[in-house]
């Protein structure tokens, strides 16, 4: 008897046990369901710069339209010297290309107020660069030289695809800075290597970079910075002058000239010459870009054929028919072998000499 009571009282218990967690887990399902709602809102139906900022509080977030934030962007006082319409800043350099891209030079731009238009929207930008085999070499120096140059003040997160983990060294970083090591394929010609950097920033653009990035920022790492890069090179594409073709006429451009090739660019074509080693933009068009380049690179592969300067020589086709949203002047990709010309004021990302044997092999 006194067993089979103590059976139903178990019973009770566990059907009450039972309940409670049912209760429980709809609790949580509904907690997830609705944390997903907003932080999609947040994501994507309001432009980041247009966040609101002010008190929003007895308006319910479901109930707003789009425009309804634009009213809550605050305003800051901010004191600087009056722009001259009939005074450009600089007259020994081109501003600004045909199609109204603007192409950065130092005394051109006020960082102040750039800077103020993009924290507002609280940018994660990444950098990313390859180090396979020995140019691991060139890891330390460029993030060192970074952390003291590049994008200060803001959230940035270093990607340096390896294939040789272990050599990347464990360096101290600023606040809101992250290293992150991922694992790339060597590839034997060292062409491959150069070129299939398009096909991983591309597989990376399609994923992980989506919801992690703002603006990426790809370059080569045999590089340090030597001066202030900040907020003025962004933009939705942005490209880069080639320290070694800025002032040259177009038949000089060294743009693949074989018509059978994907990256075939004709004499009468041509706005500049892109350095295949500094470009960048958004997720979306940095995956656009590099998407191209790669499909084209194998194309030509199955054609036998390889472009003349083989990522860069792509690079620079799918910037003629796209054309670049801003443009860096060789300020940010100089080599200190081209001496230094009146014009260029800083030299802020510039080449690490290379032994080549000894690098390369
Ligand atoms: C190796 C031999 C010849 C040319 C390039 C490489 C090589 C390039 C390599 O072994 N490992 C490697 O990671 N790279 C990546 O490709 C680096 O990120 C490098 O910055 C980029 C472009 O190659 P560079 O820097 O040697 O090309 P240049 O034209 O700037 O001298
Ligand atoms: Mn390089």
């Amino acid at each position: 008897m006194t067993l089979s009571v103590s059976r139903t009282d178990d019973r009770g218990l566990g059907k009450r046990c039972c309940c409670l967690l049912n209760v429980l887990l709809l609790l949580l399902v509904l907690c997830s369901f609705w944390f997903c709602i907003r932080s999609d809102r947040w994501r994507h139906g309001i432009p980041p710069s247009c966040r609101p900022q002010g008190t929003t509080t007895n308006l319910s977030i479901a109930s707003l339209s789009p425009r309804d934030h634009y009213k809550n962007v605050t305003s800051q006082r901010m004191l600087y010297e009056k722009p001259d319409a009939l005074k450009p800043p600089r007259t020994d350099i081109l501003m600004m290309t045909p199609w109204f891209a603007p192409i950065v030079w130092n005394g051109t731009y006020n960082i102040d107020v750039l800077t103020a238009q993009f924290q507002q929207r609280d940018l994660r930008i990444c950098l990313t660069v390859f180090a396979i085999k020995k140019y691991t070499v060139f890891v330390q120096t460029f993030i060192e030289t970074a952390e003291k140059y590049f994008m200060v003040g803001h959230k940035v997160t270093y990607y340096v695809f390896t294939d040789h983990v272990s050599n990347i060294p464990i360096m101290e970083l600023a606040e809101g800075r992250r290293l992150m090591v991922l694992r790339a394929p060597t590839y034997q010609r060292w062409q491959d290597v150069s070129m299939r950097r398009m096909e991983i920033l591309r597989d990376y653009s399609r994923q992980r970079f989506t919801d992690a990035v703002d603006y990426l920022v790809c370059v080569d790492v045999d590089m340090r910075f030597n001066d202030e890069v900040g907020v003025e090179i962004l933009s939705d594409l942005f490209g880069t002058l080639h320290p070694g073709m800025y002032g040259v006429p177009r038949k000089i451009y060294t743009y693949e000239r074989n018509p059978q090739s994907e990256a075939f660019i004709p004499l009468d074509e041509g706005d500049f010459y892109y350095a295949g080693g500094y470009f960048g933009g958004n997720v979306e068009e940095v995956y656009k870009l590099t998407s191209f380049c790669h499909n084209a690179m194998m194309a030509d592969k199955a054609k036998n054929i390889e472009a003349i300067w083989h990522d860069e020589s792509y690079l620079n086709k799918y910037f003629l028919y796209h054309k670049p949203t801003k443009i860096l002047s060789p300020e940010y990709l100089w080599d200190d072998s081209f001496g230094i010309p009146k014009f260029l004021k800083r030299r802020r990302f510039v080449t690490v000499p290379k032994k080549h044997n000894e690098i390369r092999n």
